[in-house]
């Protein structure tokens, strides 16, 4: 026997469904929902991006429904594809069963209903079975649509000349410093899970230029809040001989419009059925963070309580600002406070105090930090000094300063934190097919 690669597809999507009208064909699925009706039935088959509508009735079949026809039966339906009307007066498809091949039957029905539009219940109950309910057609939408997002940073950075990177996950130091850092036993030896793909990334630019990378990090979140999750995807890149940090948020500008485009020409579906109000990105704004802080305290009258950082009320009131102001989903920025950036940030040699970084806020919730690093060797071991780090621990990250590096820079991009404001979610977890937090390990 040889095995020569082909691979014939097990089912018809719905669009060829008019190429076979009045024929009869065959097509695999999961027995979604099964409607009965005075004297026929809809059955309704869920393949993997859609839901088939197909119709029993005795009177054009010889073919016996009996009680083995379950929902979540994996099934061979044949049937002949018949034209119909919807309520509003359009062409609709459906498939008229002349024989039902049961090929799986579950053990038990599902413990929480999926057949809805959506899954009526509490998140937590919603997450213990993700399993499950990730099979409610709503609900899988959501990573359907995540799909897209990843698949949109990879097209666009990939047309431009980005190379795509994989950086280890145990690491010998914490990139992002702070207490969020998992610690693990590697032999008798202490290493560390990802916070990032930081130091790896930077290395990268010198072999390189342009790299990114789509990969888990982990955060030893320690407290249980809507936005925080323990581990999560990271969409990252980093690209060399910038002129300015205004380069890496042009190129996250480019790729944020290249995405929505993507989900709005190929992931139609998935924001219909998620009603996703997709943002217009023509050109984002750009604020300072001092500029941004006197906004908050004269136009909003807020009272900050740390003049390094936003608290969540003050993201929210300049989302606010930036759509009221410049009709905009997104606003840029800038210049955080050098106490409150890692030590791979550049100082503003203007004024040090500051950094020639930014963030990123989407509907009023920080989706990224960027920012221009330290490419010369004596100012990064400097920094370092400065901040108590003691640079032989990091020798081998400073090999890029080192041996000469270009001047660079980059961002990360939560790739939860984006779907969930798109989606319009409260949770963070929604957005998050098995989401690991201080409480959740499992499913
Ligand atoms: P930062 O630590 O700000 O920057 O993270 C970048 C983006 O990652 C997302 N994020 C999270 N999402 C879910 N749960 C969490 N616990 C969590 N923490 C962060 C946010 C955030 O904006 N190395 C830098 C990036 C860079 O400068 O290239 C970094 O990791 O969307």
């Amino acid at each position: 026997m040889f095995i020569n690669g082909e691979v014939k597809s097990n089912t018809v999507a719905y669009a060829d469904f008019e190429k076979y009208e009045d024929q009869v064909i065959t097509i695999t699925g999961t027995i979604h929902n099964i409607r009965m009706m005075s004297d026929f039935a809809f059955v309704i088959v869920r393949t993997a991006r859609e839901t088939i509508q197909c119709v029993y009735a005795e009177s054009f079949s010889s073919y016996r429904m009996t009680d083995d026809v379950k929902e979540e039966c994996a099934a061979k339906i044949t049937g002949k594809i018949v034209a119909g009307e919807t309520k509003d007066g359009s062409k609709r498809y459906e498939l008229q069963i002349h024989n039902i091949e049961l090929l799986s039957h579950p053990a038990e029905i599902p413990p929480v209903v999926i057949t809805k539009k959506q899954v009526n219940c509490d998140l937590s109950t919603k997450l213990d079975f993700r399993p499950v309910t990730l099979r409610n057609p709503k609900e899988r939408a959501i990573f359907k649509l995540q799909e897209g997002i990843q698949r949109g940073f990879r097209e666009y950075l990939t047309q431009q000349n980005f190379t795509e990177i994989h950086s280890p996950k145990i690491n010998f130091a914490g990139a992002e410093g702070g207490t969020n850092v998992f610690k693990l036993d590697y032999f008798g030896k202490q290493v560390y899970l990802a916070q990032s793909p930081q130091l790896y990334k930077q290395a990268m630019v010198a072999v390189y230029e342009r790299v990114f990378e789509i990969a888990p990090v982990f955060r030893a979140e320690h407290h249980d809040t809507s936005r925080h999750l323990n581990e999560y995807i990271s969409m990252d890149f980093e690209m060399g001989f910038i002129d300015s940090f205004e380069d890496i948020m042009n190129m996250e500008t480019g790729v944020l419009k290249y995405i929505m485009n993507l989900l709005k020409t190929e992931y139609k579906n998935e924001v219909e059925l998620l009603h996703v109000e997709l943002p217009e990105i023509t050109e984002i704004p750009v604020l300072k963070f001092m500029d941004a802080k006197e906004i908050l305290m004269k136009t909003f009258k807020y009272k900050p309580s740390d003049m390094k950082d936003f608290d969540p009320e003050e993201e929210q009131l300049l989302g606010k600002y930036a759509k009221k102001q410049f009709n905009s989903d997104f606003i840029f920025i800038t210049h955080y406070p050098s106490k409150k950036r890692p030590f791979y940030t550049m100082d503003d040699p203007e004024d040090p105090e500051y950094t020639l970084s930014f963030d990123l806020l989407f509907r009023g919730l920080e989706i990224t930090s960027g920012g221009q690093r330290i490419h010369d060797y004596n100012q990064q071991v400097e920094k370092m000094q400065k901040l108590g780090m003691n640079p032989e621990e990091f020798a081998t990250y400073l090999m890029l300063h080192k041996y000469g590096a270009p001047p660079h820079g980059g961002l990360g991009l939560g790739l939860e934190r984006l779907t969930m404001h798109l989606l319009g979610a409260k949770n963070v977890r929604e957005a998050t097919m098995f989401p690991r937090d201080i409480n959740r390990v499992a499913p």
